[in-house]
């Protein structure tokens, strides 16, 4: 009996502990109206593409690995490494294109970055990751803080016990090898730009900090908000105030002994739209912590195929992007960034960007809710997705609430979408149905979409009757009449139908195009084509009855492996309506004449 008690308490501390280690706290939110402190700036790195600061030669986890940091102590001691003297990058950045060597590079890279922290008593620290490209190990001081998983979503640990006064060695292994039963999976038409591809930051907190909200407008209403408010720490029962003063609002909670409050009060606002983007300081404030955020309030909603925000109907006139930096390349991880793309979105006439095919950086985000931008957020569940592997749904359900745990409070987000073009099955629909119930369970507020298939019934009708399109709210359809189905002209004859009486947006449609490539119409990869293309869908898309947004593909010419054709693409995806140099091809102003007609 005594045996099995001492055994049962050795498997607590093998398999709990280090679980519970890594597990921690969850994402806070808003790191924004916080006190941070930024990492960003070069990191010391280590290329392993064999994994052997981790491996040893029989591929057994090493017990100290390069995350031990280590040096040696005589002139005899065999170390084989040294981050202080090896190459560094910026962070944040792709490793991708910050050397040539690094630009087809899928692999392993080591991080290691020094700090100096001083930090005062009753606070807590934790560490930040706006994004680690695909999967990250994090270690400070040589121990393991934890493992993340999925490449464009954020993540912390604290480190409160961890951190000293001086001389803090944070590492982390960055790993963006493709796995067939990762999310993405092995197949994608973007680069796999790898690395620290967002902002690492300290967040120092009180003790007991108010960790997460969601400050919204109800489902459905115009004047009540509703949400919640939830603090972690010792002293989870507190009175919490939230404080909209331009509204004249000042309304306090009592937390439960779980640190959580419901929140539920009428309130007179001035509504957030694309015409008039009205954010309000609002504070949410506990006892022992504080948070400001601003943040805009509006209802959406759909009634029969209309799109309704703020009780009126609405097209949304959209574009789509990838996270690519204009101009510079690579990934985008900056609010210039985000500024460019978005400035374009506008130029063009626009009033909602479809963020494709992950959840972006949260500069997006916020200047879209300051330029009264719309979104569709979506996650990387694309294609082939090992759909039968429980491991796979664990995984897109986890990328899933992070997206929604980070933008929840962001008035810009009107869609959560939950795939992109993916295989019907059996499998994949109860997966998926899975991620739709976890998203409205999440977030019962906003609409939830997918760029579903569709196929044809005879030569001239489309048909819309994928079975997600049943747990959806808006239908999204990718289609590229035009392009790799038949010729432009193949358009005009088409008619579209659906099974459904639910708003369509039309999620992607296009061509290639080189900027400044010109000949007749005729003519694969001219401006021409794509221009006579753009014209083509334009008139079939007026006629689609149940037509309430378009998004085509794409803002920007973007970095892919699978388009190698040399002197046209070179590794580029061609469909931008602006080349990768910024230039505007002619097509961009068929769809900008278009968006600015449905204005009038
Ligand atoms: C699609 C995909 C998108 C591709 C695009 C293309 O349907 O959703 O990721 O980049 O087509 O250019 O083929």
């Amino acid at each position: 009996m005594q045996l099995i008690r001492v055994h049962l308490w050795l498997i607590f501390l093998l398999v709990l502990v280090p679980s519970v280690r890594a597990q921690q706290i969850g994402l806070i939110a808003n790191t924004d109206g916080r006190k941070t402190i930024s990492l960003d700036g070069k990191w010391q790195v280590i290329v392993d593409p064999y994994e052997s600061g981790f491996y040893n030669y029989r591929y057994q986890p090493l017990d100290n690995g390069y995350f031990k940091n280590a040096k040696p102590k005589t002139k005899s001691d065999l170390i084989e490494y040294d981050f202080d003297s090896s190459a560094s990058l910026q962070v944040p950045g792709d490793w991708n294109t910050q050397s040539d060597q690094l630009f087809f590079y899928e692999g392993t890279i080591w991080y290691k970055k020094s700090f100096d922290y001083a930090r005062r008593p009753n606070t807590r620290l934790f560490v930040y990751f706006g994004a680690a490209n695909y999967l990250a190990d994090v270690y400070l001081n040589g121990e393991k803080l934890g493992q993340h998983e999925g490449g464009f979503t954020p993540f912390n640990f604290e480190i409160t016990k961890l951190v000293r006064d001086t001389g803090n060695f944070l590492v982390v292994k960055v790993d963006n090898k493709r796995r067939r039963d990762a999310v993405p999976t092995l197949m994608t038409d973007w680069w796999n730009y790898g690395g620290l591809t967002r902002e690492v930051k300290l967040i120092e907190t009180p003790t007991t900090l108010v960790h997460d909200y969601m400050v919204q407008l109800a489902k459905g209403s115009r004047n009540r908000i509703s949400g919640w408010v939830k603090l972690s720490g010792d002293k989870l029962q507190q009175r919490v105030t939230i404080r909209i003063p331009e509204a004249g609002i000042n309304k306090s909670f009592t937390t439960d002994a779980n640190g959580f409050a419901e929140i539920d009060f009428n309130a007179d606002l001035k509504l957030w739209s694309p015409e008039n983007p009205k954010l309000y300081d609002v504070t949410i404030e506990g006892e022992t912590d504080q948070v400001r955020d601003q943040i805009g309030f509006r209802s959406i909603e759909t009634r029969g195929t209309e799109i309704l925000l703020n009780g009126r109907p609405i097209f949304l006139r959209g574009i789509c992007t990838h996270e690519e930096a204009p101009l510079r390349g690579g990934r985008a991880y900056s609010r210039e960034d985000a500024l460019t793309l978005l400035g374009w979105t506008k130029e063009l006439g626009a009033n909602f960007v479809r963020l494709a095919h992950y959840p972006h950086n949260e500069f997006m985000t916020r200047e879209a809710d300051r330029l009264g931008i719309l979104i569709w957020s979506e996650i990387p569940v694309y294609w082939t997705i090992q759909w039968e592997n429980p491991a796979t749904l664990e995984n897109a359900r986890n990328q899933l609430s992070e997206m929604i745990a980070r933008d929840k409070n962001r008035a810009a987000v009107v869609i959560w979408s939950v795939a992109n073009e993916t295989p019907l099955s059996d499998a994949r629909l109860s997966f998926l149905k899975n991620l739709i119930s976890h998203a409205r369970s999440l977030d019962p507020t906003r609409l939830l979409s997918a760029a579903m298939e569709r196929h044809y019934l005879d030569a001239t009708t489309q048909m819309i009757d994928d079975p997600l399109g049943e747990y959806l709210d808006v239908l999204g359809c990718n289609e590229y009449v035009g392009w790799y189905d038949g010729l432009p002209e193949k358009a005009d004859g088409l008619e579209w139908k659906s099974k459904y009486q639910k708003p369509l947006v039309m999620s992607e449609f296009g061509g290639d195009a080189l900027f400044n490539h010109h000949g007749d119409a005729s003519t694969r990869w001219t401006e021409e084509y794509q221009e006579n293309l753009y014209r083509h869908q334009l008139a079939m898309l007026k006629k689609v009855p149940f037509l309430r947004g378009t998004a085509p593909w794409i803002l920007t010419d973007f970095r892919s492996p699978r388009r190698p054709l040399p002197g046209i693409q070179d590794y580029w995806n061609r469909k931008g309506l602006i080349s990768n140099r910024g230039e505007k091809k002619k097509a961009f102003y068929v769809m900008q004449q278009w968006y600015r007609e449905l204005q009038k």
